[in-house]
């Protein structure tokens, strides 16, 4: 049985039980909250925040590090990021508009008065941009600075690019540090049904079923945002900067979107991508074989999208108002979590507490939303890799005009 469908049978259980101690037994819900829900909620979110740290950084000094040809980080560097950054920020406003639009959180109360934790005030966003420079990488660490962690990681990943030879030794300690950490993740994610069934209950439990209902206009949220993200985000990009018919592009990437929805995983897919890339949308290998490698690490449009949804709907339950400035706060963090988010099942899930944390959000919310992340993992994986594949179409047309220009 496949791990997804462990989940599945695990929230289908979660709500069973949840609305019948609701309906029939609300006195008895409290103790076996107090005693069986509520603890596995805890240590599973506590096991979410242990790996975050060392999880965001070995995933993006790995990636960085894999940069083939670090000297392209100049100009086709530069326009990739450039595009991997501006397309995850579109993503994210997407996320927030439908998000507000659909309001799905609104009307069901999670978070009694007494349990509406302390919102510390967003940090304002010129001064987080300020402070993504670690003065002290130990002390980020130590205080799960995530941005400093993820600036300085890029910068260590990319240092390591150009020494090459030099720091193999290295490389293979972070390459093995990597895939240790992914270990970790499938180890935790064993616990999913479990902790699935345990939060599902406890949730629908206590607000009953309105939670259901919210539950599935948040994941409607998601879908449309992902659906519009790529319509209207891709398509506009392929039409006018890569001279590409949006239909023929879609086409061409689904068999790289059946792989990365089947194993929620872009770094699975990522093969199929840039075979479907250099194959079908031709773009040249020298183009796929440094923007896709990378965007399957800090590319994850999908992703940011569901944190931009998750983050508004566990504000609307927990009754907490965001305002512009905790919404662009929110625009910043998915973006850059999204970066350190790795291209495995569950991951966007884990760096969802990131961003939760900028912005003052109970990170227990995760518990809310872990119910049904399987099922969204898989859609927005499919995103996350056709992002990836658009904009190198995009950098290929960049490139291929540049060399007609300079012949
Ligand atoms: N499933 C991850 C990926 O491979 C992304 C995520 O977990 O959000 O893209």
């Amino acid at each position: 049985m496949t791990m997804t469908t462990k989940i599945l049978i695990g929230i289908l259980l979660g709500l069973a039980v949840g609305l019948i101690l609701n309906l029939y037994f609300p006195k008895a819900f409290e103790p076996i909250n107090e005693y069986f829900f509520d603890p596995i909620g805890v240590l599973f979110i506590k096991a979410i925040k242990m790996v975050v740290v060392p999880l965001v950084f070995f995933s993006i000094v790995s990636g960085a590090a894999g940069i083939a040809d670090p000297k392209k980080l100049g100009r086709i560097g530069g326009k990739t990021v450039i595009l991997y950054l501006l397309t995850t920020a579109i993503a994210i406003t997407f996320a927030l508009v439908i998000a507000n639009v659909v309001d799905p959180g609104t009307g069901t109360n999670i978070g009694t008065t007494t349990e509406k934790p302390e919102i510390s005030k967003a940090p304002s966003v010129k001064d987080t941009l300020l402070n993504v420079i670690p003065e002290n990488p130990v002390k980020a660490f130590a205080d799960a600075e995530m941005l400093q962690i993820i600036f300085f990681a890029l910068l260590f990943g990319i240092g390591m690019a150009f020494l090459k030879e030099k720091a193999a030794r290295v490389n293979e300690f972070v390459e093995q540090a990597n895939q240790i950490m992914i270990k970790l993740v499938q180890l935790i994610m064993v616990t999913a049904p479990y902790a699935a069934f345990a939060l599902m209950a406890r949730a629908v439990g206590k607000a009953g079923v309105d939670l259901i209902g919210s539950m599935a206009w948040y994941m409607i949220a998601i879908l449309l945002a992902l659906i519009l993200h790529m319509a209207i985000t891709y398509g506009t990009l392929l039409s006018v900067f890569a001279k590409m018919n949006p239909l023929r592009f879609f086409k061409s990437m689904l068999p790289a979107m059946e792989v990365a929805f089947t194993t929620s995983s872009s770094a699975a897919a990522l093969p199929v991508t840039m075979e479907c890339a250099e194959r079908d949308l031709k773009v040249p290998k020298s183009i796929s074989s440094f923007v896709l490698p990378l965007g399957a690490t800090i590319n994850m449009d999908g992703t940011a999208i569901m944190q931009g949804v998750a983050a508004v709907f566990i504000a609307q339950l927990w009754g907490i108002p965001l305002d512009l400035q905790a919404q662009l706060m929110i625009i910043l963090t998915a973006t850059l979590a999204s970066i350190g988010t790795a291209a495995v099942p569950g991951v966007g899930l884990i760096t969802l507490a990131m961003v939760l944390n900028s912005v003052g959000l109970p990170v227990e919310g995760i518990a809310i939303v872990m119910g049904v992340d399987r099922l969204l993992d898989m859609s927005r994986t499919v995103t996350n890799i056709t992002g990836d594949a658009c904009v190198a179409c995009v950098v290929a047309k960049g490139e291929e005009q540049q060399e007609g220009q300079a012949a």
